[in-house]
């Protein structure tokens, strides 16, 4: 007996999700450790915590994959893009590669209202509701950066900046806390 509760369709696309996660907390990750490198101690913090989370995402996807009775495929992950170029350009990318994300979800979204896969559509609202918590905030951060001068930044700024995301990143669920149902 078939005990698959997904399509073919939303299954590959479900595993592809998995890899864009993966991706995203790689590119967190790198970013991270740039940020570091540059001495941008609370901004490094940050990211760090945001490799976490999505790596939580693409688990999230993978034990719910299972839960469905189909299978998860494990593929390599693609480069993170080069370095920033500065701390505007940082959260540019970052920005950029939220909003990527979130067109890629609303493709699997998309499919499973196709397909009247409800489980998968009411499955996928969280990260609906995330993408939108994760656009804001770098959109925000964005905005404080421009106002305190974009690219041309001065030094007293970056780092009154880089407090100030350390206390920002106070709010956020210490990435030893955070689980798959809590990301
Ligand atoms: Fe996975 O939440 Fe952003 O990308």
């Amino acid at each position: 007996m078939n005990t698959n509760r997904l399509s073919k369709t939303i299954e590959a696309a479900l595993n592809a999700q998995i890899t864009k996660e993966a991706h995203a907390s790689q590119i967190y990750l790198s970013f991270a450790a740039w940020a570091s490198s540059q001495g941008y101690a609370g901004i490094a913090n940050f990211l760090f915590k945001h490799a976490h989370e999505e790596r939580n995402h693409m688990m999230k996807i993978l034990e719910y994959i299972l839960k469905r009775g189909a299978k998860v495929e494990v593929t390599s992950i693609p480069n993170p893009p080069e370095n920033p170029l500065n701390l505007y350009n940082c959260f540019e990318k970052v920005f950029g590669q939220e909003v990527e994300n979130t067109k890629a979800i609303y493709k699997v979204v998309k499919k499973s209202h196709e397909e009247g896969d409800w489980a998968t559509w009411n499955f996928l609202q969280w990260f609906v509701n995330e993408q939108v918590e994760e656009e804001t905030l770098a959109m925000n951060l964005l905005d404080k950066i421009k106002i305190a001068g974009g690219e041309n930044m001065s030094n007293m700024a970056q780092y009154s900046f880089d407090r100030d995301i350390e206390n920002t990143s106070q709010e956020i669920t210490p990435a030893q806390d955070v689980t798959t149902a809590n990301p």
